[in-house]
């Protein structure tokens, strides 16, 4: 049982008030997902930088409810493949998901069986990942990318497939440095 409720949320900053739970994502979280594990582990040894976190209303995890979380995924890069989030596919192959985008660029990987996509997110984008997709975000930009997430409660997160599947598609700034490559892996 859930009331009705209401909150802030700040259309620009992307932040929650009051201030609901807070999950912290660090470099280290994304061992075994990185391109280049000799570069992470370089970057690893001058200390462990958070990468993103993800802020998470508090709702009953159960079939019917409606979670709601706001992503925060800092800007940088290891060697030249920009940060970017874990990444799942939902447990549950029937839960979609909606992502709304606050405040930075990045894209949006998503991939199903051989099948790949790469979608532009800025402010304002709104993307519908239809189930059974996975997805990780990427930040392509120098500011933080902030977006919104809403997924069936119990749509459950399936982390290890991504870590022995991959997302089949790399993300990495272009040598300049001033904008992207994404490269199929
Ligand atoms: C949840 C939704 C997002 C991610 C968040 C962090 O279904 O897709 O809230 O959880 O962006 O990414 P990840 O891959 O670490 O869960
Ligand atoms: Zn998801």
């Amino acid at each position: 049982m859930i009331d009705p409720f209401a909150v802030r949320l700040d259309l620009e900053q992307g932040t929650l008030a009051p201030l609901p739970e807070r999950v912290v994502r660090r470099l280290s979280d994304l061992r075994g997902l990185v391109a280049n594990e000799q570069l992470l582990d370089r970057e690893l040894a001058k200390g462990d930088p958070i990468i993103y976190e993800v802020l998470k209303l508090a709702i009953p995890q159960e079939q019917g409810q409606l979670f709601i979380n706001v992503t925060f995924l800092r800007a940088g890069r290891i060697g030249r493949e920009y940060y970017f989030t874990k990444g799942h596919f939902h447990v549950n192959e029937k839960a979609a998901e909606v992502y709304l985008g606050l405040r930075g660029h990045g894209v949006l990987l998503l991939r199903k069986e051989a099948n790949t996509r790469v979608v532009e997110m800025d402010r304002g984008t709104l993307i519908y990942i239809p189930p059974g997709w996975g997805h990780r975000t990427v930040n392509v930009s120098q500011e933080t990318l902030v977006f919104l997430s809403i997924y069936p409660a119990d749509a459950g997160h399936d982390y290890e497939r991504v870590r022995l599947e991959g997302m089949g598609t790399r993300v990495f700034a272009t040598v300049d440095g001033t904008g992207y490559e994404a490269v199929t892996s």
